[in-house]
């Protein structure tokens, strides 16, 4: 892949500790020897670090989905037999509320389904006659993807699209002719639309379906690096994975760099090639428990950097229906996927689907705003902002105010893969949740750590986890103290750290958590 090498030493200040950036590759992938020993393999896991599209995607947190479609009308998820488009018709679509809404929530990205596996498309694509052209909508001169990026583009969110490769309505579908529709869709989505952020590739598919689809993945890959050089392609391509579950619920332990098979590159030729991965991989099943341990790293014959993605929708289905207008989730159970989502190294893409009117229900933005409320909350006060952090037992610590955000960031001295942080407080403060994060532009590197508190008499332990990445968050019973401690307990090579705090849920929010 094309990747812009980081020179990292000159975008952060400088840092406590020894810095270990000789080995620094700035790429995303690595080959792998068959004389690697363990270690050599570890050590460059360490150091493979997310492309520039990557670490700017992994930064926004927070995105949402959009679902709206021929399933929206039809009043179903998943349609057995092709809907008229005389059924679309949305009566007040208005693509403004759709981003106003999302843009208060917080969300930087919004992905709408362009087309769903259906088939059914929400532009007027030359390629097709089940489109919104054919629809009553506008009478047939309408455009929601156009509407939809307009509005991303007033509310500044950046613009995402889903591009089902399962196709039920085109009847190419399942010979090489179908690669080539899907090519001339992509061709039109990413030349007509402006700049676009993720393509979103979903891996659904009717497991009994009787067509069998051969796709051209790497034509694709190389269409959209050539008409959209910075979009990441995401679940059937190499940029973003899916975290495995739809519940929006991540692992706990979460490695962003996992194995990929280069063995069939020419070493000589990956250094010429903008995107080696691109060329051999192949969209597979990531559901597994376990995706980048050392286990898994021990037979790797090639390594790439490849971030979770965890997708959920706000109500039981994908798409609008009005029987579930009330059992959109609570917000108690939208912060708790936000803590089980951003909090363990991902990105949460939320769905929330317009109804047939075109417009985000009152339910749904009630859940929204309730969740936005007790994030900003909860996450405008840092207790550890005006700590001194003694690294090590070394007296007289710097401010952990110096130490991270604003591209700093703290590194372990080189060779040593334990450490602890004692973060004193300036006053006794309560809190019931601490962040963690490491500086991912070096790699993800801790895979044990445990935070104690001092009880006034000694150390307790508080809480513990494995991997960090670009964010941890923990949440525990209310603790009252002047002085935590973070003990990393193990790392792939020195460990580093971004950002560490310690925050208090609104103790109004905890009242009323059902
Ligand atoms: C699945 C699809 O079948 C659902 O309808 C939805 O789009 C979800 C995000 O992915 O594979």
């Amino acid at each position: 892949m094309k990747r812009v090498v980081l020179i990292i030493c000159m975008l952060v200040l400088p840092v406590l500790g020894s810095p270990s950036l000789e080995a620094q590759t700035g790429r995303n992938y690595a080959c792998i020897s068959p004389s690697d020993t363990m270690q050599e393999i570890v050590e460059k896991a360490a150091h493979i670090v997310p492309s520039p599209q990557q670490y700017a995607w992994q930064k926004m947190e927070f995105n949402a989905f959009i679902h709206f479609g021929m399933n929206t009308f039809a009043d179903v998820e998943w349609a057995k037999e092709k809907a008229s488009p005389q059924l679309f018709d949305p009566t007040d679509l208005d693509c403004d509320q759709w981003v106003r809404v999302l843009k208060e929530a917080g969300v930087k990205m919004a992905i709408l389904t362009a087309k769903h596996e259906d088939g059914f498309c929400l532009w007027p694509s030359k390629y097709t006659k089940y489109s919104v052209k054919y629809s009553p909508w506008k009478n047939g001169k309408g455009d929601v993807v156009r509407e939809f990026v307009n509005a991303c583009h007033k509310y500044g969110l950046k613009v995402g699209l889903y591009l089902s490769p399962w196709d039920q309505a085109e009847p190419s579908y399942g010979t090489p002719a179908y690669n080539r529709y899907f090519e001339n869709q992509l061709t039109e989505l990413l030349t007509n639309y402006g700049p676009i952020t993720e393509v979103w590739f979903d891996g659904g598919k009717a497991p009994n379906y009787p067509k069998k689809q051969v796709y051209d993945w790497q034509a694709y890959y190389r269409l959209i690096r050539k008409l959209q050089p910075n979009a990441l392609i995401a679940i059937g391509g190499p940029d973003v994975r899916w975290v495995g579950t739809e519940s929006g619920c991540g692992r706990e332990t979460e490695w962003d760099v996992i194995p990929i098979d280069l063995s069939s590159l020419n070493k000589t030729d990956i250094k010429n090639m903008s995107h080696p991965v691109d060329e051999v991989f192949r969209p597979h099943d990531m559901m597994d428990a376990d995706l980048g341990s050392r286990e898994k790293l021990r037979d790797a014959k090639g390594l790439f950097w490849y971030p979770a993605e965890t997708d959920v929708t706000i109500r039981p289905g994908w798409f609008y229906h009005a029987s579930q207008d009330t059992s959109v989730k609570s917000v108690a159970k939208l912060v708790d996927i936000y803590f089980s989502s951003v909090g363990r190294n991902s990105v949460l893409l939320l769905n929330v689907p317009p109804d047939k009117r075109g417009l985000m229900t009152e339910y749904d933005i009630k859940s929204l705003m309730g969740l936005h409320k007790v994030i900003s909350e909860a996450f405008r006060d840092d207790f550890a902002k005006d700590a001194t952090v003694e690294i090590d037992g070394e007296k007289g610590g710097a401010k952990a105010s110096s130490l991270f955000g604003d591209g700093r960031y703290w590194t372990g001295k080189a060779g040593v893969d334990s450490t602890s942080l004692v973060f004193s407080l300036p006053e006794k403060r309560t809190f019931d949740v601490a962040m963690l994060q490491e500086e991912i532009q070096v790699g993800q590197r801790i895979g044990k750590f445990r935070i104690d508190y001092w009880n006034g008499k000694r150390w307790q332990k508080l809480t513990e986890g494995t991997t960090v990445g670009y964010k941890r968050l923990l949440r525990f019973d209310p603790v009252t103290t002047d002085r935590v401690r973070l003990v990393i307990e193990r790392s792939r090579l020195n460990p580093t750290l971004g950002g560490f705090g310690l925050f208090e849920l609104p103790p109004q929010y905890l009242d009323v958590k059902d």
